[in-house]
């Protein structure tokens, strides 16, 4: 009975352990339009995060990618309006604010972790993960199911005694 609670001890740990990196790879990050300028210029996430834009000034900004993929319109001053998209395909997307374009107010989205990434250099990273979050879940997977296994094995030895 007793080695049977140490495996479900193990089980929650390794649950504990493990679900805040599932639940990372939905997560959201933050970027801030204010004036004239994007907070957090270069951010890289990583694939599935949903970028939201927020409006924290008074001026009139926008969010809009230079590659057609996204574009807010005009989000008015003092209005907390917010805009977001997610990415998916690992890759660096640039965007920019149509009023203030000249004055460098623009930023880029690195999405890196998916396979064959090869585009993280030079990028001012907002994650300090190392290895890939597939990684990490599929090995949480794996304990959870040894986990299983043990309390089975477990469970069988104690009815046969
Ligand atoms: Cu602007």
């Amino acid at each position: 009975m007793r080695r049977l609670s140490i495996v479900a001890a193990l089980c929650l740990a390794a649950v504990v352990v493990f679900a805040p990196a599932a639940l990372a790879q939905g997560q959201t990050v933050t970027v801030s339009m204010e004036d004239n300028y994007f907070d957090q210029p270069n951010i890289t996430v990583e694939p599935g995060t949903t970028v939201t834009w927020v409006q924290t000034g008074q001026n009139p900004h926008t969010t809009t990618s230079y590659d057609g993929l996204w574009d807010s319109g005009i989000v008015e001053g003092g209005s907390g309006g917010t805009f977001s998209f997610t990415f998916e395909e690992p890759g660096t997307y640039g965007y920019y604010c149509i009023p203030h374009e000249a004055q460098g107010m623009s930023g880029t989205v690195t999405v890196a972790g998916g396979a064959g990434d090869s585009a993280t250099g030079g990028a001012q990273g907002q994650l300090a993960e190392t290895g890939g979050p597939p990684l990490v879940v599929l090995s949480g997977t794996l304990a959870l199911a040894l986990c299983g296994f043990a309390a089975l094995v477990l469970l069988r030895r104690r009815r046969a005694s």
